[in-house]
């Protein structure tokens, strides 16, 4: 690791420039729809790690490029992040009240409104991401090529199949796989999308892109896996959700099927994996590896 190299200054300035990105992207409307607007923008903008966008500005600058080159694909992925937020807290899936510390989107605005909130901001997302074709910064076949990455994964192959088996596994007895499954898709693979998506339009090389997805997948998983042990050890102030919660439903988690040490040794077992990829990168790619350590001592 760089001696030099502040992750905790990192993260706040590119959480400075998401934000901006992002209150542009979405301003307030005052249209007849303007309360559609206002939900969306509730749940956007009322916390967040900015995760996945500042992965997406990391992946530009590992392989060379401008973390600018990524920033539409930013402001989408955590417009798209934001809108699976917002439907997995509705009562017909998660029954959350709380989610960024405060009250779920269904709480402030209602279940219907909720549901057109987070299909406005999954499709405000797409938006962006053709949006990057249309610029004419970004060569149109690697602009295509980061949308079809994002998209995928969300749909069935990526986060609408991981939650489809995160329901139908509720209170039922499931093993290792059924587990990695949901979690694979569940989060992980928005996770190495952002990556790849921004390695991609960084200008990075096939080989490049392809060490990137897999220190995605790994660092996604990992992610997962460390949000069900905070579950277990973490508290709702800092996670700005009810902790216990995965207990009180019966989901299938990682501590729940391979114990809570098993689960601890896998996040750090993946966060070794995750940095073997990096192997071939040079010091443009210090701001993911420090990211990647950074995950196993989260507390939110
Ligand atoms: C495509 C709209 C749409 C829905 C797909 C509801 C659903 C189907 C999927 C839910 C996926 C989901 C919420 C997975 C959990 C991922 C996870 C660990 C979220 C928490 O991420 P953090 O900790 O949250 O990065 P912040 O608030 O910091 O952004």
């Amino acid at each position: 690791m760089k001696p030099d190299f502040d992750l905790a200054f990192y993260l706040a300035e590119r959480r400075v420039m998401v934000n901006k990105a992002l209150e542009e992207a979405l301003p307030e409307s005052h249209e007849p729809s303007g309360q559609v607007v206002e939900a969306m923008r509730y749940s956007l903008f009322i916390g967040g790690k900015r995760l996945r966008p500042i992965l997406a500005l990391a992946g530009a600058e590992a392989v060379g490029g401008q973390a600018e080159d990524a920033l539409p694909a930013a402001v989408a992925l955590e417009m798209i992040h934001t809108s699976s937020l917002i439907h997995d807290d509705l009562p017909g899936m998660d029954d959350d009240d709380l989610r960024r510390g405060k009250p779920s989107n269904h709480k402030v605005y209602g279940e219907g409104m909720a549901i057109l909130a987070g299909d406005g901001l999954l499709i405000e997302g797409l938006v962006f991401l053709a949006g990057i074709s249309l610029s004419g910064r970004i060569d149109p076949l690697r602009a295509l090529a980061a949308m079809d990455v994002v998209s995928n994964a969300v749909g069935h192959r990526g986060m609408v199949g991981g939650q489809a088996v995160d329901l139908l596994s509720e209170g039922r007895v499931v093993g290792e796989d059924v587990v990695h499954f949901i979690h694979t898709h569940k989060t992980a693979d928005l996770i190495a999308a952002a990556i790849t998506a921004g390695g991609i339009l960084g200008g990075g090389t096939e080989e490049q892109i392809r060490s990137l997805k897999i220190f995605g997948q790994n660092i996604g998983l990992a992610f997962q896996v460390i949000d069900d042990i905070l579950d277990i050890e973490g508290k709702t102030v800092d996670l700005g959700k009810p902790a216990g919660s995965d207990q009180a439903k019966g989901k299938a988690t990682y501590p729940s099927v391979v114990g809570m040490s098993r689960a601890k040794e896998t996040a750090a077992d993946l966060v070794n994996e995750a940095h073997l990829a990096l192997e071939p990168f040079g010091s443009e790619a210090e701001p993911l590896r420090v990211i990647a350590g950074y995950l196993l001592t989260r507390k939110k």
